[in-house]
């Protein structure tokens, strides 16, 4: 050992997150003592984010779980007894077998999402054990359901371009997306390309800090951004700036959306989204003219009740001046369509029990407080996800975890909001202690993690842990027993077939080089070139029949959501958005404390307007609630956000805040209009003034006794 080191291990940064970083671990007697990027990469370029810089803080936290534990007193009252594995392991199957044996595995709820993206940890780990027990299956909807709906329906998949196009792009539209934070590797070649002369306008609620360093910052109101996106299209029609001859070769329904954007004049528009018509006007003709022309959105402006139908009328803009296919233009969303890994080898599928039911994670505390019966969960596993700080509508799910009869089981590295509430919590490995494949979801790469030093204490990966239970459960399929690189191995080559971005591509190499390239074919370097789409029709549906199967408008439309207009509750008078915080991922490094303090504590914004209205000062306590629940928050008034917009970033955890109540206390667990997506923004609240105790006794002094 002693001669190898120091040794650099390759690594991939293993969080939800576009960018994907290439890592470099230096270790010297067995730990890891300096953390960086690998510099060669020509994505990551040698620079980490400032929440990833200081990895090893999370890495050798003094309160990274170590031991499995058992509650000891009531739950959520944080008291536990370390236990051994084998007394964990035996518990949870002799559970698990008792449950199966009255209700079935229907009644066992496995929780998880994108703590890890890896392919072993996250997707092998979230599938076939749980396929082989026949459990509870999961809709995963709480992130990007709508769009990928959206996406495959109309454009045939997440297909992207190479974020170094947009050196070729003239016009872009950054729409409801914040990668200076949320990506922020894409940031430099999009500063280049401003520097060249791309015009870079922002389109969003908030004046984020990629709005900051736009040409033209749109201070959209919230959910309204499908009637931005009909409104320039009716401009570009009425003027007579569409490619007809494009639109009648690559398209279905063109002729219908014109006579539906006839509706949303600039002038209607200008009232709906809160941007005047000359600004509307001019932006449409700016698209049309100035192009190359792209539109990059991510996730989080699909989180409102009508998100299906905003993403579909983004997809549909830039078709009308033929954009897709040209180097610089069209779509930048997503690059996962790329590379699908085969799904039966992941999950076993076929040698395994039908999945009996289907539960919306968005819907977590429903499902545990009765939504879900006959028979009703019974057992919770978590595992990569904080539900309790990161899932809509979080009161009903702590509602659901201090059921008695539940037996909720948290596999993870931090004592989060979540495991607080468990039965049994087993510690987790993190990123450096364990191999893994990672498939950037924002450029073209593969990135292999080599596990750099042993997992320290008794913690293990999430996939060994899926083997210890599936012994337990008596399970002997060989595929539960498969080594991590052989899981990677077989999947890489049942995905190759068909797959010609994977060609060459073997497990040597990636262990070897760490980063290796997708094999792009010069004629499939830019998405849809030659105006070709991968839906059933070979076309872009601008007309998609299959939206009426999920009971919506087969061409783009615009809706109010129904919290903020028909069902809106008398106790919310302000919109809620909660987008990512620059220093967080979800609620990973909500512990950290160096990141907590560059994050401030938990706060919401409000523009002055409304803070004069509510009297509400500047860095005060203010209490935010509605029909759903309440939290403590600091208010910042600034003109940030626009009057009647209130906005928290998201993945402060309860724990630290009063009542241990976080920002998801408040948010809709409403589903969305396509793929069950989950709608955290359209979420009504009010805001006032938290009393101190130091008011209540001024006051009480005031009132005269009579
Ligand atoms: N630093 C950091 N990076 C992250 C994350 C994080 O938590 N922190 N999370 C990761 C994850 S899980 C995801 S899914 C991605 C998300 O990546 P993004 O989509 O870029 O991030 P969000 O902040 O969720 O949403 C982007 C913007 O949408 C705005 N917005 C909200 N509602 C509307 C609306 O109705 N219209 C418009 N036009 N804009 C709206 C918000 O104000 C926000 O600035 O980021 C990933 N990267
Ligand atoms: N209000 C509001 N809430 C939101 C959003 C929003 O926009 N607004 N965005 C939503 C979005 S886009 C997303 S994707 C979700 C994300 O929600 P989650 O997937 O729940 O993500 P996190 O909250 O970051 O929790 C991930 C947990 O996994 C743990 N973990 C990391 N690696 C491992 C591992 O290898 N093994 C185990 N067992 N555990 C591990 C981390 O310690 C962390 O506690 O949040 C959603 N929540
Ligand atoms: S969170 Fe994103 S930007 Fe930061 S290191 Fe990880 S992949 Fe890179
Ligand atoms: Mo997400």
């Amino acid at each position: 050992m002693a001669l190898t080191e120091p040794r650099l291990i390759r690594g991939a940064c293993p969080h939800d997150c576009p960018d994907t970083c290439a890592t470099l671990s230096e270790v010297h007697n067995g730990r890891v003592v300096r953390f960086v990027a690998d510099p060669d990469h020509p994505i990551t370029q040698g620079w980490l984010c400032a929440k990833v810089r200081p990895y090893l803080e999370r890495v050798y936290a003094d309160d990274r779980l170590m031991y499995p534990l058992r509650r000891k007193g009531p739950k959520g009252s944080d008291r536990w007894e370390r236990i051994t594995w084998d007394e964990a392991i035996d518990e949870i199957a002799g559970r698990w077998k008792a449950i199966i044996a009255e209700d079935g595995a229907q009644a066992i709820l496995p929780y998880s999402y994108s703590g890890t993206l890896g392919l072993v940890e996250n997707m092998v780990a979230a599938t076939r054990f749980w396929n082989r027990m026949g459990a509870c299956g999961l809709e995963r909807s709480i992130c990007d359901a709508a769009a990928t709906t959206a996406s495959i329906a109309t454009i045939g998949g997440k297909l992207a371009p190479d974020p170094r196009d947009v050196a070729h792009t003239k016009t872009i539209l950054i729409w409801g997306h914040n990668p200076a934070s949320t990506n922020p590797h894409f940031m430099p070649f999009l500063r280049e390309a401003q520097r060249n002369g791309t015009y870079v306008v922002v389109i969003d609620p908030r004046r984020t800090v990629t709005a900051k360093s736009a040409d033209l910052y749109l201070q959209v109101k919230p959910a309204t951004d499908a009637a931005l996106a009909l409104g320039l299209m009716h401009v570009i029609f009425r003027d007579g700036l569409h490619d007809p001859d494009w639109l009648d070769a690559h398209s279905i329904g063109w002729q219908e959306l014109r006579e539906r954007t006839a509706h949303f004049s600039p002038e209607k528009v200008a009232v709906i989204t809160g941007i005047d018509a000359e600004t509307i006007e001019s932006l449409a003709r700016r698209f049309a003219a100035e192009s190359p022309a792209m539109i990059k959105f991510s996730d989080g402006v699909q989180r409102h009740e009508n998100g299906g139908q905003t993403i579909r009328a983004l997809l549909c803009l830039p078709a009308l001046t033929g954009q897709y296919g040209v180097r610089g233009g069209g779509i930048f969303y997503s690059q996962s369509s790329h590379i699908v890994w085969d799904e039966e080898a992941m999950g076993k599928a076929s040698e395994c029990p039908p999945v009996p039911r289907i539960v919306n994670m968005n819907r977590l505390g429903a499902s545990l407080t009765g939504e879900v019966s006959d028979p009703p969960i019974r057992s919770l596993y978590v595992f990569i996800a904080n539900p309790v700080t990161s899932t809509p509508n979080a009161g009903a799910t702590v509602q659901g975890l201090m059921r008695e009869d539940l037996f909720t089981v948290v596999h993870e590295q931090f004592m989060t909001d979540t495991a607080r509430y468990a039965d049994i919590v087993l510690p987790a490995t993190s990123q450096l202690e364990r191999d893994d494949l990672h498939k950037a979801y924002g450029h073209r790469h593969l990135q292999y993690n080599h596990a750099a030093v042993p997992p320290p204490g008794e913690c293990r990966g999430n996939w060994q842990v899926m083997q210890d239970l599936a012994a337990a459960m008596g399970y002997d399929d060989p595929w539960l027993k498969q080594s991590t690189t052989e899981v990677i191995e077989e999947i890489l080559e049942a995905t190759k077939t068909g797959n010609t971005f994977l060609e060459g591509i073997t497990l040597e190499r990636l262990q070897d080089e760490g980063t290796v390239a997708y094999s792009v074919k010069p004629d499939e370097d830019v998405p849809f070139a030659g105006g070709r789409f991968r839906t059933a029709s070979g076309k872009i549906e601008l007309r998609c029949d299959a939206m009426l199967d999920h009971g919506v408008d087969p061409l783009p439309d615009y809706k109010e959501p129904l919290e903020y207009g028909a069902e809106r509750n008398q106790l919310g008078d302000l919109v809620l958005i909660s987008g990512a915080a620059h220093h967080f991922v979800s609620s990973s490094f909500g512990n950290q404390p160096s990141l907590q303090a560059k994050e401030g504590r938990p706060q919401i914004l409000i523009n002055p307007t409304d803070a004069l209205r509510l009297g509400i000062a500047d860095r005060s306590h203010v209490e935010v609630y509605n029909q759903r629940g309440s939290c403590e928050l600091i208010a910042r008034v600034t003109d940030e956000t626009a009057p009647g917009v209130a906005v928290s970033p998201k993945g402060q955890w309860g724990q630290s805040m009063p009542g241990k109540r976080g920002l998801n206390w408040l948010t809709s667990d409403r589903l969305a209009d396509l793929g069950g997506q989950s709608t955290f923004h359209s979420t009504m609240v009010s805001v006032r003034p938290v009393r101190t105790i130091a008011a209540t006794l001024l006051e009480s002094v005031a009132v005269p006794a009579d």
